[in-house]
């Protein structure tokens, strides 16, 4: 299990890991920060170019959706924002998220089978938020400027590192593994992957991303409810469209489509 001390990230070690690559060549270290999307987008204005990466051992104003706050214990896990420019046009870039969430998943995946996408923006594990996706755009005249990536991942949090209410509903790697994280390896795996990934959409476009996402979704072909601030919708996950949009049939056989929103499953996850 997790040793009880946890140490500061080997940010030299990560830095020559990452000093060729385009995701992380860059890269910006903070013992404690507001928020490592707040930073990021402060040097996005500045002009830092596309892949440098803002880093922090703990947050102070994590940040979720919709203002909901990112609970950032130091020392044990990952709060980090990328700054990517990509040549497409601002209606496009929600399915970033998605291109997120795909590699955040995949390299989950390095460490346990047992992880799984839920739309639009968590990765569980057992059914339980592993990580969590938070991008945050700037945009002129109908194109992207850049988006903010803001990835958090639980590594090496135990149970008693998250409040109360969350203890059923969040859960670290470590403890669906058995075993400690090396947060190095796991960010340079990150990295690779999300820059693979990235690629693939900016030069094919969601098209090529999209049956990937499907293949680790764990939604499709469950009832869910899905509540986008203003309305629930209730259905059978299908899938999602070609825009990254959820699909639901509902109970008059109708397709929905969702494009923001908070999904619950209804009767859960069967523990998967
Ligand atoms: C998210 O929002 O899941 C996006 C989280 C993004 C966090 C990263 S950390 C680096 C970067 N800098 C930031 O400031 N943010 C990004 P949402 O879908 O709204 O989920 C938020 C909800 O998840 C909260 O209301 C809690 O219920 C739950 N939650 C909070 N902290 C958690 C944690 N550490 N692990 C699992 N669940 C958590």
């Amino acid at each position: 299990m997790p040793s009880a001390q946890h140490l500061p990230l080997s940010v030299a070690a990560l830095r020559r890991t990452r000093q060729a690559a385009r995701f992380g060549g860059v890269m910006h270290y903070f013992d404690s920060i507001d928020s490592t999307n707040t930073a990021a987008r402060r040097l996005a204005l500045d002009g830092a170019t596309e892949g440098t990466v803002v880093i922090a051992e703990t947050q102070t104003k994590g940040r979720g959706r919709l203002g909901r706050a990112w609970v950032s214990p130091p020392f044990r896990n990952l709060y980090l924002s990328i700054i990517v420019r990509p040549p497409i046009a601002t209606a496009d870039a929600p399915q970033l998220v998605l291109v997120a969430g795909l590699a955040v998943a995949e390299t989950v995946r390095e460490w346990t089978a047992r992880a799984a996408i839920k739309w639009p923006n968590d990765v569980l594990v057992d059914g339980r938020k592993v990580a969590g996706i938070l991008t945050e755009m700037d945009d002129d005249d109908d194109r992207v400027r850049f988006v903010i990536i803001g990835i958090g991942v639980n590594l090496n949090s135990v149970a008693t590192d998250f409040p109360p209410e969350l203890r059923d509903k969040a859960v670290g790697l470590c403890t669906a593994v058995g075993a400690p994280i090396d947060r190095v390896a796991f960010t340079d795996h990150l990295l690779s992957r999300l820059e693979e990934r990235y690629e693939l959409f900016v030069h094919q476009g969601f098209a090529a991303v999209g049956p990937l996402w499907e293949g680790l979704s764990c939604l499709t072909g469950k009832p869910v409810e899905v509540d986008d601030g203003y309305r629930r919708y209730a259905g059978v996950a299908v899938g999602i469209a070609g825009d990254g949009s959820l699909r639901l049939r509902d109970a008059t056989g109708s397709e929905i489509r969702v494009v923001v929103g908070d999904v619950t499953v209804v009767g859960g996850y069967d523990g998967a």
